[in-house]
């Protein structure tokens, strides 16, 4: 696959995509998705916020761990000798994808944005230079930054992770990378900024100090959070997690042991999540899971949306299209209170054999049409309270009586015991109703 001419002439021929209603066969057309349609009190749109990813749209080759590249995209190739025309012609792709699939978003690492250069001076140089041409595409095209971060994994000097390699060095690299990616961010109205530990954790226990580590990456995150105060960057910071891949263990590995980290550096009131739908698959766990977890634990940003394959165990990045699956994911994105400053950004990229440039629409469409039915299934039975009075029923016994004076503190254990006791307080189990609710929840598809 290549782009033979730009993405908006290559498809100038294909009828803009837009909503057709539930009936439409066209591939390229939205079943559900109708930005302006009112879902609640918002549109679709604002309810979405949906972004499509600079890197496993535009940087990926298509290569595997057994097959070399076949994508080959004009700026992943060396006919282009200048790096700000090759940086140009990327942006130029990505502006006009999100326009023609009604994508209001992007999200970047800087290294997809314009190439490394040879010194950090002028790496730095480079994205900030270049981020004129990102600022004039936005408003240009309307299409807004949803987040920036910094690829600190993909260069050789990071083998050992960033901000948690041995090397106190590298450590500092990271940070020049960080610092200017995040200024960039800000500059162009982001709405977020991501970290994800790309290769903070170990390979072996043979060659690592655990504490040591995550006293350095402690100390990473509050630079970050410091100096964003400092510029005066109103966006979230976020982290993502991912339990392995590419090292054997992730420090950030799930939510949970995310929040555990912030805890202990102080840092829980500064840094929200952003949860990945297969890093959770990866981790054991389902993406519901992982978004009530952090709704729970108050830290809920945003989503980087795609699917996993549950037979292969590694970080598949598909595009999400089960509909029973967003509409899980939907409900508890709503229940969180929807995404404010977050979004869905799309980090997935095409199967190998979707060779076809035509591929980026079909894939693209096909997820935001399953995540607008997500919502709408998700959206009634939320507003049917389906699922809501039916906990809030199972949880009653602790809303009153017996059940609110143990969680106010007013019994000790022994107080407890002796009413047992004394009361011949004999529990029966209670239906949880599993099955009933699952076919629930499938009514509301
Ligand atoms: C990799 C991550 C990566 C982050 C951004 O598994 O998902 O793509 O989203 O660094
Ligand atoms: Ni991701
Ligand atoms: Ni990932």
């Amino acid at each position: 696959m290549t782009f033979s001419k730009h993405f908006k002439d290559l498809f100038k021929d294909v009828p803009e995509i837009s909503y057709k209603g539930v009936d439409s066969k066209d591939p390229l057309s939205f079943r559900y998705y109708n930005p302006d349609q009112k879902v609640g009190d918002k549109t679709m749109a604002e309810h979405m916020r949906f972004a499509i990813c600079y890197w496993h749209t535009l940087n990926w080759s298509g290569n595997d761990m057994f097959g070399s590249e076949i994508f080959s995209h004009p700026w992943l190739s060396n006919d282009i000798s200048d790096i700000f025309e090759k940086a140009e012609l990327k942006a130029d792709h990505i502006f006009q994808m999100a326009q023609m699939m009604k994508i209001p978003f992007y999200a970047w690492h800087d290294r997809d944005v314009i190439a490394e250069g040879d010194t950090p001076k002028e790496s730095v140089e480079r994205l900030v230079k270049f981020s004129d041409y990102l600022l004039k595409k936005q408003e240009e095209t309307g299409v807004k930054l949803l987040w920036g971060t910094a690829n600190a994994f993909s260069n050789k000097r990071y083998s050992a992770g960033a901000g948690s390699n041995p090397n106190p060095e590298v450590f500092a690299f990271a940070a020049s990378q960080v610092r200017t990616a995040m200024e960039v961010t800000h500059k162009l109205g982001g709405d977020n900024y991501v970290l994800w530990g790309g290769r903070e954790g170990y390979d072996t226990l043979l060659n690592t100090n655990i504490a040591q580590e995550q006293d350095q990456l402690g100390k990473f995150m509050s630079l970050v959070v410091e100096h964003k105060h400092k510029i005066g960057f109103k966006g979230d910071i976020l982290i993502e997690p991912k339990p392995k891949e590419p090292t054997k263990h992730q420090y950030d590995f799930d939510v949970a042991t995310v929040y555990g980290f912030l805890k202990k550096y102080g840092l829980e009131k500064e840094i929200k999540v952003n949860i990945e739908t297969n890093h959770a698959i990866l981790a054991g766990h389902t993406m519901e899971h992982e978004i009530a977890m952090a709704d729970a634990l108050d830290i809920f940003g945003s989503i980087d949306i795609n699917a996993g394959d549950y037979l292969l165990g590694w970080d598949t990045d598909q595009f999400p299209t089960d509909d029973l699956d967003m509409t899980k994911m939907m409900y508890y994105i709503l229940k969180a209170g929807g995404l404010k400053k977050g979004g869905l950004n799309f980090d997935a990229k095409l199967r190998r054999q979707s060779c076809d440039v035509k591929d980026y629409l079909y894939a693209h469409v096909a997820g935001m049409d399953a995540g607008a039915h997500g919502l709408l299934s998700a959206h009634a039975l939320l507003k049917d309270k389906v699922l809501d009075n039916f906990i809030s029923e199972r949880y009653k016994g602790w809303q009153s009586g017996f059940g609110k004076d143990i969680l106010g503190g007013k019994l000790s254990l022994a107080d407890i015991a002796d009413k047992v006791e004394n009361e011949n307080i004999n529990p029966q189990p209670v239906s949880g109703r599993q099955e009933m609710l699952e076919g629930m929840l499938n009514r509301y598809l």
